[in-house]
């Protein structure tokens, strides 16, 4: 099968081997086509380990294990080495991982267009109780990226770089295959980096394609992040336009371009000064641009609305900037309204502003986000474009999250239900059919431990930690920022070796995992990491509460591990403070493997909430609009909080205790310790009580075994909807129009 020895190959041969021929198989496979091609820009594809994903989707998967086991290999020690590509850093990066599945999957004429980072946003090493950052290597293994003829030269101000295109198939679940397009720097040159994460931010020419995200704490790193992105879209841009160049006049008719978040905005302008360059008048050139784009918002976070200095634009390319005040002059006309202005007063570029004047469609990803964004944050722009706005509530793949990360429950589900659900997620509701039936629900119970043991045994062997898998398993992971509150899980905790100590016996040990990384100048985050890690260690070293309670803060996070972690959890933390996670999809993953949702009512909690009903979901904290009156009202006084609570000034002043101090950094803890008393902006003192009790309600909740699994049971069904399958054939059916569905 494989040309090769097996048997006696090493590790690396042997992957070499079964790599060359899947991706033979692959060839194989017919390509997504059609008359509209629809172009998915994004600066992250966080696409997790392909292996053995593409030999189920080939369904060779089993064939192939056999094969390897008849000379003694296990599939497992390929899928071990595989490295995972470091090409993404959260949610959105996920969920274009999951649209292009489900654009292979429908068959759409589709594919995605990014950048290769050589060393993706960073390995997370953790070093006295600290998060530090070191390269995250993971193309010095064979890779899928297949390199192509295409290549383009970008030219930033007086630089001439040559940016290179990579292939990557994805394959459908029906034997489709889509393409991500990824481009490389030819001239990459890493020895600019001197250490850790730390590199020369002015050699472009060297440095461009070498970190996601480099660090935007300077004025030199923010010009680099922007180089970046440029060199990201002219390099798409040249690719779409390839052989288009005869037929600009009708090219909305021919493709549209998706842009995930304003990382990839910049290609407005860019197709802009192309059209004008072709002698296209400007009033049809904004006919023709407008309805090319269509725009993906993922956040109502300022910090994240990019804006850029003309000044930046003035040193990459000069040309651009008359076209920007030509646009601005384009705007005004439109709207003496300021707040939707496309260059303010400080000469800043709004890319958001950008990418909803000159789009045909801006989409939320949540229906509360997508409402808040018509209703608060963008309402100005809405009373412009009323018919713009439109909501496309994210989804997760079933094949990766379910099929391939859930062995057991897959199986089990199969046989009890049959597999239409895996093209067709809504026949997971069969399910329901069963929530009486004792089998079914102890049976749930089994698949749980079991895939509890086996993230027993993973964290063992890959991290040396270990747990129990008799104990609830509590889960927050996801990236580490204040307004995701892994600071409020951690009060809860702390919260909770004080009641142990004071005598508390729960019925049950409980487990509370994170798995997070922290943006390497975002203080505040890793101080949280500083104490959640301090804290883990003063409770292992604790007899008494080490007995019930354990913290687990797995190392460097990423996509593999949330493929153990998720399949394993009893409880999802996603406990935002309501209105400001736009959607999350780490909620929807967990819901479908069996997972009971900690929530509060924001992004696509809330729809969770509604289809599986107040008795299946655990809810708690304020409501959106109550949050977003105190931010209008600026009236949030954490400090009242604390001093009117002995629980919460407690919890709070534990960070700064002896105990912590003697184990953990003063610097960090003090920090984080005023922080909350003094700022708290994401107001984590306002609903922790409520948490507290909530949580402590679902441990008693999980002692009635079967009446728990039951609630999982309705989860599962309940899950449907969350397929990125439905997603994408609402983002075809209403934006991208390829006449697929
Ligand atoms: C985040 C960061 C953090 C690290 C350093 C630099 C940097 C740059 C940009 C961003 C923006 C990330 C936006 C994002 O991931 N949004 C998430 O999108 C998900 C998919 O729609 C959604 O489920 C999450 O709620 C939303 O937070």
């Amino acid at each position: 099968m494989f040309n090769i020895n097996i048997k006696e190959s090493t590790t690396e041969q042997l992957y070499s081997a079964v790599l060359a021929y899947t991706q033979d198989k692959i060839a194989d496979v017919e390509s997504v086509s059609g008359d509209r091609t629809v172009y998915y820009m994004s600066a992250e594809f966080l696409i997790g380990k392909l292996l053995s994903n593409n030999l189920m989707n080939l369904k060779i998967y089993d064939e192939v294990a056999a094969e390897l086991a008849k000379y003694g290999r296990d599939i497992t020690e390929l899928e071990q080495y595989e490295p995972e590509p470091a090409l993404g850093n959260g949610g959105l990066g996920r969920l274009a991982a999951c649209f292009v599945d489900s654009i292979a999957t429908l068959g759409i004429n589709g594919q995605g267009l990014g950048l290769v980072y050589h060393y993706g946003l960073f390995k997370q090493v953790f070093e006295r109780n600290l998060q530090t950052e070191v390269k995250d290597v993971w193309l010095d293994k064979p890779t899928w990226l297949r390199k192509t003829d295409f290549s383009t030269t970008v030219k930033l101000g007086d630089l001439n770089v040559t940016s290179r295109m990579y292939e990557m198939d994805v394959l459908g679940y029906n034997n489709k295959k889509s393409v991500l397009r990824l481009f490389d720097l030819e001239s990459i040159d890493d020895t600019v980096i001197t250490s850790g994460i730390s590199f020369d931010q002015s050699e472009y020419a060297k440095n461009l394609a070498l970190f996601l995200y480099p660090d935007d704490s300077t004025e030199e790193g923010l010009r680099l992040r922007f180089a970046q992105q440029y060199f990201m879209v002219q390099s798409g841009l040249a690719w779409i336009l390839k052989d288009r160049q005869d037929h600009l006049h009708t090219l909305n008719e021919d493709i549209v371009i998706q842009i995930n978040d304003t990382h990839p905005s910049l290609t407005i302008l860019l197709l802009f000064k192309e059209l004008l360059n072709h002698g296209i008048e400007l009033q049809e050139a904004i006919k023709i641009v407008e309805n090319t784009f269509a725009y993906t918002n993922h956040t109502i976070l300022a910090e994240a609305l990019e804006k850029w200095p003309l000044a930046y634009f003035e040193a990459i390319d000069p040309s651009l900037v008359a076209i920007i005040k030509q646009l601005d002059e384009v705007v005004k006309n439109r709207s003496a309204d300021k707040r939707v202005v496309l260059v303010d007063e400080n000469n800043l570029v709004h890319m958001a502003s950008l990418a909803i004047h000159f789009s045909y469609s801006v989409n939320g990803v949540a229906a509360l986000h997508t409402d808040i964004l018509k209703n608060s944050e963008l309402k100005h722009f809405n009373d412009l474009y009323p018919t713009k706005f439109n909501n496309k509530t994210n989804g997760i793949t079933f094949r990766r999250w379910l099929a391939f990360s859930n062995k057991p429950l897959t199986a089990y589900l199969d046989g009890l239900i049959g597999n239409d659900y895996m093209s067709d997620a809504d026949h997971l509701e069969k399910l329901l059919a069963y929530r009486e039936d004792k089998d079914v629900l102890n049976t749930l119970i089994d698949i749980k431990h079991g895939n509890k043991v086996r993230l027993q045994n993973y964290l063992k062997q890959t991290q040396n930690i270990d747990i129990n898998p008799d104990s609830i398993f509590d889960i927050q992971i996801k990236r580490l920022h204040e307004y995701k509150r892994q600071q409020m899980n951690l009060l809860y905790i702390i919260h909770m070796y004080q009641e142990i100590k004071a005598g508390l016996i729960l019925d049950r040990p409980l487990t509370v995992f994170f798995g997070s990384k922290a943006a390497p100048a975002y203080t505040i985050a890793k101080d949280i990491i500083h104490a959640l890690l301090t804290v883990s260690k003063i409770i292992e070293n604790d007899p008494v509460v080490s007995k019930q309670l354990q913290v687990v803060f797995v190392e460097n996070y990423n996509v593999t591990l949330a493929e153990y972690l998720i399949p394993a959890a009893d409880i999802s933390e996603q406990i935002s403070l309501a209105s400001k996670e736009a959607s999350g999809t780490g909620n929807m993953k967990f819901m479908l493997n069996g997972a009971l949702t900690l929530g509060t009512l924001d992004g696509a909690n809330v729809e969770i909430a509604e289809l599986v009903g107040e008795d299946n979901i655990y809810i708690f904290g304020e409501h959106s609009e109550t949050i977003i009156e105190h931010y209008a009202k600026a009236d949030y006084v954490s400090r009242d909080y604390y001093e009117n609570s002995t629980l919460i000034k407690d919890a709070v002043d534990f960070i700064v205790s002896d105990l912590m101090l003697e184990l953990g950094s003063k610097e960090n803890l003090k920090r984080l310790h005023h922080e909350l008393i003094s700022k708290d902006w994401f107001m984590t003192l306002i609903d922790l009580e409520d948490y507290i009790s909530v949580k402590n309600e679902m441990l008693k909740a999980y002692e009635d075994r079967e009446d728990w699994s039951q609630k999982t049971l309705v989860n599962i069904a309940k899950a449907g909807f969350f397929s990125s399958d439905r997603t994408i054939m609402e983002y075809d059916r209403d934006i991208w129009k390829t006449n697929k569905y």
